[in-house]
């Protein structure tokens, strides 16, 4: 909270293409935030070179995630829309903030066993301490809410027990976060492995849907998704891969899951995965004409940017020099 103003704080890392994961569990809902709160939506490069990273796509990528927040309705006038790097208070908070932190917590995220199974070559210090930067990133704005998929809950809790663990030494000194989750598409599937999230970072490009994705494309993905033997289109827990398309069109045309097996009811998995198909590439395609229009225009995406950071170093500075004071940093001014 800000003054009278409650705070929303998320971030995307440019890590991969992004996904319809991203888009559903996070993306798409942040406008719907914008009239109520003040939101700050940055892309969080930082975080991305947890793991390798290739230095040209990171770069490229983060020009496009910006413009993907854009054309996804994000309006610059309404939103703070900055990249993370550029704005050094978050690496400044989150050392302070890992000083607060327990080893025992950061080794029960899930996000971290994951990803050192992953990247068993590369278990460096930042992705053990992922969740400290994060928290940094949603503290440093006195956020009130943060919009994430399901696998940034975990995360999220962990923000408040910092927040909580500080405001108890220094009374007052952080807005204590809460997570906030779509009600449908929190928690988008893998379409090769669908006990599996869609990730970004996935190597099966088949397994993953992305926002950029053109039309045939997409319906070829969705055609060769996994579903099972049965040929009823019903959401249920033992029906994985059909549960999965089904939230995926309900959260393209609006319609709820009743309505859904009611219209393919006698249908096959055919004729269902194709409307799947194109329900998702026809509401991603406003999104992907306004992403070339705004990638075409490289020196604006730059100005906001810049604008976008000087904006967020505004709130950053004030959290941060009342943390470095109550901490009892020399403040000379
Ligand atoms: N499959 C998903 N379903 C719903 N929401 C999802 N999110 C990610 N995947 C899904 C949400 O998207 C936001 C941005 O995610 P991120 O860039 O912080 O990274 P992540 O959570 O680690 O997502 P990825 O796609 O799996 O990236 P990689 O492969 O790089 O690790 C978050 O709010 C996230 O919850």
């Amino acid at each position: 909270m800000f003054g009278e103003q409650k705070v929303c704080f998320s971030g995307v890392q440019p890590s991969g293409n992004l996904t319809i994961g991203n888009y559903l569990g996070a993306i798409k809902n942040f406008a719907e935030y914008s009239e109520k709160y003040k939101t700050f939506y940055c892309v969080v490069d930082e975080h991305a070179i947890t793991v390798r990273q290739n230095p040209a796509d990171l770069r490229r990528r983060t020009y496009e995630t910006l413009a993907l927040y854009m054309a996804c309705g994000l309006d610059p006038e309404k939103n703070t829309l900055y990249v993370q790097s550029m704005v050094h208070e978050h690496a400044e908070l989150a050392w302070l903030l890992n000083c607060f932190t327990m080893f025992g917590e950061l080794s029960r995220m899930t996000q971290f066993k994951d990803k050192s199974a992953k990247h068993a070559d590369n278990i460096n210090a930042g992705l053990f301490t992922y969740p400290v930067l994060m928290a940094a990133d949603i503290l440093l704005f006195q956020t009130d809410v943060v919009p994430v998929g399901i696998d940034q809950k975990q995360h999220v809790e962990l923000c408040r027990d910092i927040a909580n663990r500080i405001n108890q030494i220094y009374p007052d000194m952080f807005t204590v976060p809460e997570p906030m989750m779509a009600k449908s598409g929190k928690k988008i599937m893998s379409l090769a492995e669908p006990t599996k999230k869609m990730s970004k970072s996935d190597e099966n490009a088949n397994a993953v849907v992305y926002i950029l994705d053109d039309k045939d494309t997409i319906i070829r993905k969705f055609k060769r998704a996994v579903t099972d033997s049965e040929a009823e289109i019903r959401f249920s827990e033992d029906k994985p891969g059909v549960s999965n398309l089904m939230t995926i069109y309900s959260c393209f045309t609006g319609k709820n899951y009743d309505e859904i097996e009611r219209e393919f009811a006698g249908k096959g998995y055919g004729d269902f995965k194709l409307a799947v198909g194109e329900a998702t590439a026809d509401s991603l395609a406003p999104v992907q004409a306004r992403f070339a229009e705004l990638m075409a225009d490289k020196a604006a995406l730059e100005a906001q940017m810049k604008r976008g950071a000087e904006e967020a170093s505004y709130y950053a500075r004030r959290t941060l020099s009342k943390f470095q004071k109550k901490l009892g940093f020399v403040q000379i001014r």
